[in-house]
């Protein structure tokens, strides 16, 4: 873990998925104005996918990403079509590529399974310049209210409104920073932060999630105070105003907890960052999932970069020893770390993430999505250490209320 590390910039990944010579890698050209992909009359030219970084106003930075086509044939076609396959797990935004033949039977599968997969998308039919979209294809889109697009990867016509319409529809948490506890609460409020200086924090300075958090304190106008675990109830008991809201490291949560009496909000910097870095209802159902955790279940415990391990790791130690002792049995803990999941994800009962420091909100949003559409549950360090402690629902409270608040408006 290294909590100081400064996020990467968020990059949205947008695949370009269809049939072979439908045009896909033509029209990568044409978006990003450079010759990135070869570009053949033969069907099968592309083979791997081809990624291409582009600066996508206002979006900002993406990946595009040309894929080989769906309709490959043989053996080798079919390992192109599974890898087609696994970028769409990570794909934020997809552009249905249909050739001047229109939409058939294939098409047709491909959108299924887009939308199964719950991914924005838009079909972008190519090569108008030689044949206009069909009536037919036109009510398909119409009747399903797909967003579609006639273009000409040829000629270069209607790029620019293709690139407004990938803007239009990629995912809110690609287009906004969420707010970290600024939301919470309100001017004038007193916010205690609970900062144990132990042996593990880093000498002479805060690190970068309690550092952030104090900066959006200060952004609402509300007042910090920071105190260690043995300064929080003189911290609490000498405040004129009761305190609007108690943050904790979760490390000490335990500690922590029977200070703060029950009528004030109470939660842990690491629940405050799973809604920040991620989507919290898909990491709050998945630590639900840990309830039904049995003897043998297999845990995949997935870190988003290597780093050097201390004896007592979160990741590899604390968690595995926190989660037997609360389920009461034996757990297979697998461990892994980079980029990507391991093929076999889907023989896992649960993913248990930790912090993302070093990830994006959009790359992490992308990972939790990657494991629903893959069908395994998923949570992340946070919750879990809170939900062995028996405190889940306790530092979750102050962000559903808060949703709850905003449903009712
Ligand atoms: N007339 C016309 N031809 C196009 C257009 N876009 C692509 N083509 C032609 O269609 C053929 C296939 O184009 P590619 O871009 O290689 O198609 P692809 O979908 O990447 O094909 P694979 O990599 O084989 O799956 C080439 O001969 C292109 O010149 C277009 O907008 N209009
Ligand atoms: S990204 Fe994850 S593994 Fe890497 S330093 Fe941050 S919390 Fe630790
Ligand atoms: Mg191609």
């Amino acid at each position: 873990m290294n909590p100081n590390a400064a996020p990467r910039a968020l990059r949205a990944n947008i695949t370009l998925i269809g049939r072979r010579n439908a045009g896909k890698s033509s029209l990568v050209n044409a978006l990003v104005g450079q010759e990135v992909s070869i570009v053949s009359e033969q069907a099968g030219t592309t083979t791997d996918a081809v990624a291409k970084a582009y600066e996508l106003l206002p979006l900002g930075p993406v990946t595009f990403y040309d894929t080989a086509g769906l309709d490959d044939e043989g053996s080798l076609g079919e390992l192109r079509i599974r890898a087609t396959k696994k970028i769409l797990f990570k794909t934020d935004i997809a552009i249905v590529v249909i050739s001047e033949k229109g939409i058939g039977s294939e098409e047709k599968a491909i959108i299924d399974e887009i939308r199964q997969q719950k991914i924005p998308f838009v079909i972008a039919f190519n090569k108008t310049d030689i044949n206009a979209i069909s009536a037919q294809d036109i009510e398909y889109c119409e009747t399903h209210k797909f967003h579609y697009i006639a273009v000409s990867a040829t000629n270069k016509t209607k790029i620019n409104q293709l690139k407004k319409l990938i803007v239009d529809i990629a995912p809110t948490e690609l287009k906004q920073e969420p707010l970290l506890v600024g939301d919470l609460i309100k001017a004038g409020d007193n916010v205690v932060l609970v900062v144990p200086i132990d042996l593990s924090a880093p000498k002479g300075r805060l690190i970068l999630p309690q550092v952030q958090t104090l900066r959006e304190i200060l952004d609402a106008n509300a007042v910090a105070s920071v105190c260690k675990e043995s300064d929080l109830a003189a911290t609490l008991a000498n405040m004129k105003q009761p305190a609007a809201l108690v943050i904790t490291d979760s490390q000490v949560v335990m500690k922590v907890a029977p200070l703060v009496p029950e009528e004030i909000p109470f939660t842990t910097f690491s629940t405050l960052f799973a809604r920040y870095k991620g989507d919290f209802e898909i990491l709050l159902r998945g630590s639900k999932k840990i309830d039904e955790l049995k003897e043998g279940s297999k845990v995949l415990i997935a870190e988003a970069c290597s780093h050097h391990v201390e004896p007592d790791d979160i990741g590899t130690v604390k968690i595995p020893n926190w989660l037997q002792k609360y389920c009461h049995c034996y757990l297979q803990f697998d461990f892994y770390s980079g980029c990507d999941f391991p093929d076999n994800l889907e023989q896992y009962d649960l993913v248990i993430h930790c912090g993302a420091c070093m990830l994006g909100r959009a790359e992490m949003v992308r990972r939790l999505k990657e494991c629903e559409r893959r069908g395994v549950a998923i949570t992340n360090y946070g919750l879990t250490i809170s939900k062995t402690q028996g405190l889940l629902e306790r530092v979750c409270r102050p962000l559903e209320d808060h949703i709850l608040s905003k449903a009712a408006l």
